[in-house]
């Protein structure tokens, strides 16, 4: 019997940091040989906002490599670029001609980002969802792993596939797969070292906000050491006055590998003294061997570029399929140059 397939995918917008790492990519890692995994890096989504033609392509090899580092094994995972795969482009205009307008407009992620950009929010941005759901359809995906910020994006995407189903499809026949969510519980927001109510991001101006996964020990020690916390003594989850302290428990929870109730009560009567030097130990020894390993891929480039290559020609394969299906399902003329 086929494993049911996941697609999945992480910007280039930047450095990987603990968020990426323990709200998506260990997950994907821990579960991978239940699935058939499409794990992508997304450069087409790296523009939606203003980036740095300069660092694109770097950054994209570093994803990749890290998604290596930090576990993904080609036995049961393709990874591949998302831009090398023209069909998402594709896929998204022929979406974009049946998705509402006002779908779009509703967003939350669209609306926070757009506050930011003012006058220069993009078309892209608007657009964002759309790729999205192109990206997950393109792979007749089963399940997509979300974290609570993308829950509505997924919706979003079963939206278009019931429309295109119901306009273009038969009932024996439908064009598009409709994916689940497989959603993850532990994990599912990691947030800011220098404020514990905003979600740990890639684009947060302040370096000290985040940890990434490629930070030397002495960076991690110096980000924990100015990381917010409070004035209070004994260290305890779920109190909505100390969402610093919930954080940061839950972080040493997941690097440690222990459970919640373990941690409770070795922290109980900890102050910020005695806790800040162990979270700085357990992150430095949860990160090491996936820095390690990090170096070890860059240090054979022309490997990780076959590895890429090869993803890129699988992801194709697939990807022009479905693509074929939905032009055929709108009416188009075949096209003479895609496999049919
Ligand atoms: N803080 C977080 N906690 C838990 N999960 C997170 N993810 C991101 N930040 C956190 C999950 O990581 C995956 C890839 O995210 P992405 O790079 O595609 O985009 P993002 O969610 O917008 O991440 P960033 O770091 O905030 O990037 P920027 O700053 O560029 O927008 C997703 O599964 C996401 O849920």
């Amino acid at each position: 019997m086929n494993k049911p397939r996941i697609l999945s995918g992480v910007q280039p917008t930047g450095n990987l940091h603990l968020g990426n790492y323990l709200g998506a990519i260990r997950s994907w890692v821990e579960q991978q040989q239940h699935y058939d995994n499409f794990f992508c890096v997304v450069d087409l989504h790296a523009i939606t906002v203003p980036h740095n033609p300069q660092t694109l392509a770097q950054d994209t090899l570093t994803i990749a490599a890290l998604y290596l580092a930090c576990g993904i094994d080609l036995q049961y995972s393709t990874i591949f670029v998302q831009s090398h795969v023209s069909a998402h482009s594709e896929l998204a205009w022929l979406l974009n001609c049946v998705t509402p307008l006002n779908w779009l407009e509703r967003m939350i992620q669209f609306k926070e980002k757009a506050i930011k950009q003012g006058e220069n929010v993009s078309v892209g941005l608007l657009d964002y969802p759309v790729l999205m759901a192109a990206d997950i359809l393109l792979y007749d995906a089963d399940k997509v792993p979300v974290g609570e910020d993308q829950k509505q994006h997924l919706e979003l995407t079963r939206d278009i596939v019931i429309r295109i189903n119901d306009k273009f499809g038969r009932e024996d026949a439908p064009v598009l797969k409709l994916p689940e969510p497989l959603i993850r519980k532990e994990g599912a927001r990691v947030m800011s070292l220098a404020d514990g109510t905003k979600k740990m991001s890639k684009s947060d101006e302040s370096e000290l906000s985040r940890i990434n996964l490629l930070d030397p020990p002495e960076v991690i020690q110096k980000k924990i050491k100015k990381c917010k916390t409070d004035p209070q003594r004994g260290l305890w989850f779920d109190d909505p006055d100390r969402p610093e302290c919930h954080n940061l428990l839950t972080l040493y929870t997941l690097l440690s590998n222990q459970t919640k109730e373990a941690v409770a009560k070795e922290c109980a009567e900890m102050g910020w003294g005695q806790f800040k030097p162990l979270l700085t130990e357990t992150a430095i020894a949860a990160l090491e061997p996936i820095q390690a390993k990090y170096g070890e891929i860059l240090a054979d480039r022309g490997e990780l570029d076959r590895i890429i290559q090869a993803g890129n020609a699988k992801a194709s394969h697939t990807a022009h399929q479905t693509l074929t299906r939905v032009r055929e399902a709108l009416g188009f003329l075949p096209d003479p140059h895609q496999p049919q």
